[in-house]
């Protein structure tokens, strides 16, 4: 399975759950076994359940056999589970187990270092934006369809304080379903650890995606 591609979310008609791409304590000890089953089997299949829910009930609207009126909250619901559908199979993909200890390479670390001034810096401003999400949401390093700079922002939920057709390159969850077993309220301790254990191969080939305008 390519990890990078968002399209294993997605086969015959319906959104699908992609299986992880390691085993349940590969991610040890950024993430506990416990954690990694729960969040994956449980909470993103809830928004893959979610998603194609909200999707049943906007046909079911174009069919005619529903009422128009539920279609401002099925489009709620299909923004909220959908984007944690994308943002969850982003993050599974750009998750490494610590020991394969990789940094950034080719033109995205080039890119880092000319936009962030180096990779240090990059790690502090993006471990500050992500102690700094308000409640639950998430960190995201990725680029704006009109400049394809890289730049950092923070996602509210799975779907709010958005760039329209930001397209997410790193994606880190810091929603307390992804660290509190292991870490406690220690979200910055979470985050350090995750930075640890970045695919940056991965990040780096859906970079190169974007500027062949192939993601
Ligand atoms: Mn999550």
């Amino acid at each position: 399975m390519n990890s990078s591609c968002l399209q294993n979310g997605y086969d015959d008609g319906r959104y699908v759950l992609p299986p992880l791409p390691y085993g349940d304590s590969a991610l040890e000890p950024l993430i506990c076994a416990e954690t990694l089953y729960l969040h994956h089997d449980k909470h993103h299949a809830a928004y893959v359940a979610g998603a194609n829910a909200a999707l049943e009930t906007l046909q079911l609207i174009c069919e005619g056999s529903l009422s128009s009126s539920h279609a401002v909250a099925a489009g709620r619901n299909l923004a909220f589970n959908l984007g944690g559908h994308i943002l969850h199979t982003l993050y599974w993909g750009n998750l490494a187990p610590k020991h394969l200890n990789f940094s950034p390479e080719g033109v995205l670390a080039e890119a880092i270092d000319a936009t962030f001034g180096s990779y240090a810096s990059f790690v502090e401003i993006f471990s500050a934006l992500a102690l700094g999400v308000q409640g639950n949401g998430w960190a995201v390093l990725g680029t704006d369809p009109i400049s394809h700079r890289l730049m950092m922002t923070g996602i509210s939920n799975h779907h709010e304080v958005l760039v329209p057709g930001f397209c997410p390159l790193l994606v880190c969850d810091v929603w307390e379903h992804a660290y509190y077993l292991t870490w406690s309220n220690d979200r910055k301790g979470y985050i350090n650890a995750f930075m640890q254990h970045v695919n940056w191969p991965v990040v780096n080939e859906r970079y190169e995606k974007i500027l062949r305008h192939e993601f």
